[in-house]
C-alpha cells in the first residue's frame, strides 16, 4: 500500500512519537481483539463480562482459567510485522523516541523490538495477591486444554487468591502507568492510534488529549472508531499493512 504523502510528511522530523493501541495491534498476530467472537470455548462469553472484579469474586476458578487460556495462547503467537515497525520508527527519519502507550495485556510490543512500552490496563504475564497485593512469581499451571475452571493458586505470603495483574473494567488504572502514558501523549509532536475502537475509558480519551496538547494525531485502522474524528489523517488499513509501509516510506526520503 502506499501511505498518503501528507502522512508520511507529519511523522517525518517528529522528534517524540507516541504510540496508543489497542486489541487490533495483536489481531494479525492470531490473537482475537474483545470486539471480534472470542474463539472456541470462550466465544459464548463477552470479555466485558469475564474482566470484572464481579466475575472474579462470583467464580475465580473460571475467571483464572480463561487468563491462563490467553497466557497461553500468547506464548504461541509472534510479533507480527506491525510491532516490528513500531518498533522500526525510533532513529526513522529525525523520530529520535518512540514510546508505546497500549492497552494490550500481551507482551508482542516488546517481543517486537520496542523499549519503551507503557501497559495502561495491566500484563498477562504478571500476577499478584488479591488480597495483600505480593507479587507471584512462581510458574502457575497452564491448562493442557481450554478447561473452564482452574482453582487459581494461594499467595505464599497471605494465603490470599493469586489474581492476574490486569485491571478489570471498574478498576483504577496503575497510577504510575497512567502518568507515563499521558506525559508520553502530551510530550508527542505526532500520536499514532493504531486498532482501537476508542471505546474503553480513560485509555480512549489519550486522543483527545493528543490534539489538545497540539500534537498530530493520525489513527491507522481498517474501520470507524470512536476516535476517528478526534485524528487529522486516517489510514484505513491493518496495523501490519500500513505501518511497515509508513516506515519504507521514511526510509524512502
Ligand atoms: C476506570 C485488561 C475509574 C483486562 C481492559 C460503569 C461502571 C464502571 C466503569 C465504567 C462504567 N462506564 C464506563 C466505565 C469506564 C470503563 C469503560 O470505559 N467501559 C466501557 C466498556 C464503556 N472503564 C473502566 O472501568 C476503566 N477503569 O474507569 O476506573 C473508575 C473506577 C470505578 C468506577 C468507575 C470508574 C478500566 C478499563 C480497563 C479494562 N481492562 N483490559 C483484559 O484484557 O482482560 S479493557 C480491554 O478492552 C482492552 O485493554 C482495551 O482497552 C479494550 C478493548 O478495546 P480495543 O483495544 O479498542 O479493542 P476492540 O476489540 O474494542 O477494538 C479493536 C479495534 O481494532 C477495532 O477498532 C478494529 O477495527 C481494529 N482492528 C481489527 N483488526 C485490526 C484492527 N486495527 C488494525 N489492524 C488490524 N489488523
Ligand atoms: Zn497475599
Amino acid at each position: 500500500m502506499v501511505v498518503a504523502r501528507e502522512v508520511v510528511d507529519a511523522v517525518r522530523g517528529a522528534r517524540r512519537l507516541a504510540v496508543v493501541t489497542g486489541a487490533g495491534m495483536s489481531a494479525e498476530s492470531g490473537v482475537p481483539t474483545f470486539r471480534d467472537a472470542q474463539p472456541g470455548l470462550w466465544e459464548q462469553y463477552s470479555p466485558e463480562d469475564l474482566a470484572t472484579v464481579e466475575a472474579w469474586e462470583r467464580d475465580p476458578a473460571f475467571v483464572w482459567a480463561w487468563y491462563l487460556w490467553r497466557f497461553e495462547r500468547v506464548r504461541h503467537v509472534e510479533p507480527n510485522a506491525g510491532h516490528r515497525a513500531v518498533a522500526a520508527l525510533a532513529g526513522v527519519a529525525g523520530v529520535d523516541a518512540v514510546t508505546v502507550v497500549t492497552q494490550n495485556v500481551d507482551d508482542l510490543h516488546e517481543r517486537g523490538g520496542s523499549d519503551d512500552v507503557v501497559h495502561l490496563h495491566g500484563a498477562l504475564s504478571r500476577f499478584r495477591c488479591a488480597s495483600c497485593g505480593a507479587p507471584f512469581d512462581a510458574p502457575v499451571a497452564l491448562p493442557h486444554s481450554e478447561t473452564e475452571r482452574i482453582d487459581p493458586p494461594r499467595c505464599e505470603a497471605c494465603g490470599g487468591l493469586v489474581r492476574p495483574g490486569v485491571v478489570w473494567f471498574g478498576e483504577l488504572l496503575p497510577q504510575d502507568a497512567w502518568d507515563r502514558g499521558l506525559a508520553a501523549v502530551e510530550a508527542a509532536d505526532v500520536v499514532l492510534v493504531v486498532g482501537t475502537s476508542g471505546i474503553v475509558h480513560p485509555a480512549a480519551g489519550l486522543p483527545v488529549v493528543a490534539r489538545g496538547a497540539g500534537a498530530v494525531v493520525i489513527e491507522v485502522n481498517p474501520r470507524d472508531t470512536d476516535v476517528s474524528d478526534v485524528a487529522h489523517h486516517r489510514v484505513r488499513e491493518t496495523a501490519a499493512v500500513a505501518l511497515p509501509a509508513l516506515v519504507e516510506a521514511l526510509l524512502r526520503g
